[in-house]
């Protein structure tokens, strides 16, 4: 397993419902995604220059969500190279996710790039917590039906250039107890202002967060500023409750960008049975190899001549 965070960040992560690890990725991961945003959204970085910041509100305004504030949102697969499209699966993202919520497999089921930029729309939100569109239930107490929600900077981002907010549990939970709402009061919100956090950190920090803590998007101030992130959110493989769509609905996008050149490993996140999986027969691996020209089939082959084929 990869891993790239300390005991201390699951921790904090269980115990505060939040962590940030700066600079997890290396500046060479960070430059290859980069060039994919900028094929994704480079237009819209070259029209945001001509704009100026929006107006700054009061600090005691509470935000709010607007539609325009997801104007540049897109689930993947993206239409860019495999660099954008495998980094939400990234090995070190992987072994967090399962140490984090303690189980041996888990699912990627939620991945987005989202590009921000200074003076198109006021970003600041209010306080939330995110579970409204990731379960029909409400946040688990225990930790292997939580979820772990990776939000991974692809620009440095400062207070000015939008860095979400958020409050730890132990901030929190003497405010609004922990039963914590979707969307706290508006006294609650004046209070968890008082003591917010900033996750500012540079390109190639990871703030993990959870679908239990009270956070919020920020709005970008920075002349000509713009935010890049991409956000990879995994529950345990056994845990239906959490989902977003399922990967198929999206059939029509490039797949093949993660099909191609992902790990056995990282295919399984989104739900391709492993090598040795009873699945897979001479006949699944020659079908899936047909609609997938360049999966790599060998590790499946493999583990199937280790073992009785079914397919035959
Ligand atoms: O983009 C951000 O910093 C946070 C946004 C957010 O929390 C949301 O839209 O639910
Ligand atoms: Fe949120």
């Amino acid at each position: 397993m990869t891993r790239q965070h300390t005991r201390s960040d699951v921790d904090t992560w269980q115990q505060e419902g939040a962590v940030l690890m700066r600079s997890l990725l290396t500046p060479t991961e960070v430059a290859d995604v980069v060039t994919d945003f900028h094929h994704l959204y480079g237009e819209h970085l070259e029209a945001a220059r001509m704009l100026r910041p929006v107006d700054l509100k009061s600090s005691e305004n509470i935000g709010q969500f607007t539609r325009e504030q997801f104007l540049h949102f897109d689930d993947m697969p993206f239409n860019a190279s495999k660099a954008i499209n495998l980094i939400g699966l990234h090995p070190a993202l992987i072994a967090f996710a399962k140490d984090a919520l303690g189980c041996e497999h888990v699912r990627l089921y939620q991945s987005h790039t989202w590009a921000k930029f200074t003076g198109e729309i006021d970003y600041d939100q209010l306080f939330h917590c995110d579970f409204k569109n990731h379960t029909l239930t409400v946040p688990a107490d225990e930790f292997a039906l939580q979820t772990v929600n990776f939000m991974i900077y692809f620009t440095e981002i400062t207070d000015a250039h939008g860095a979400i907010h958020y409050v730890p549990h132990s901030e929190s939970d003497p405010i609004t107890g922990r039963d914590r709402a979707m969307f706290p009061s508006e006294a609650h919100q004046q209070a968890l202002h008082r003591v917010e956090r900033s996750g500012a950190g540079p390109a190639g920090s990871v703030f993990a967060y959870g679908i239990d803590v009270f956070h919020r998007g920020t709005n970008l101030t920075a002349p000509a500023g713009h935010r890049f992130t991409l956000t990879a959110s995994y529950h345990a493989a056994a845990n239906e409750m959490i989902g977003w769509s399922a990967w198929p609905y999206w059939f029509r996008k490039p797949w093949h960008h993660i099909i191609d050149n992902a790990t056995p490993e990282q295919l399984a996140c989104i739900g391709i049975p492993l090598p040795g999986d009873t699945f897979w027969t001479t006949r699944t691996i020659a079908r899936n190899k047909e609609r997938w020209p360049s999966w790599q089939s060998e590790p499946y082959v493999a583990a199937l001549r280790g073992q009785a084929d079914p397919g035959v």
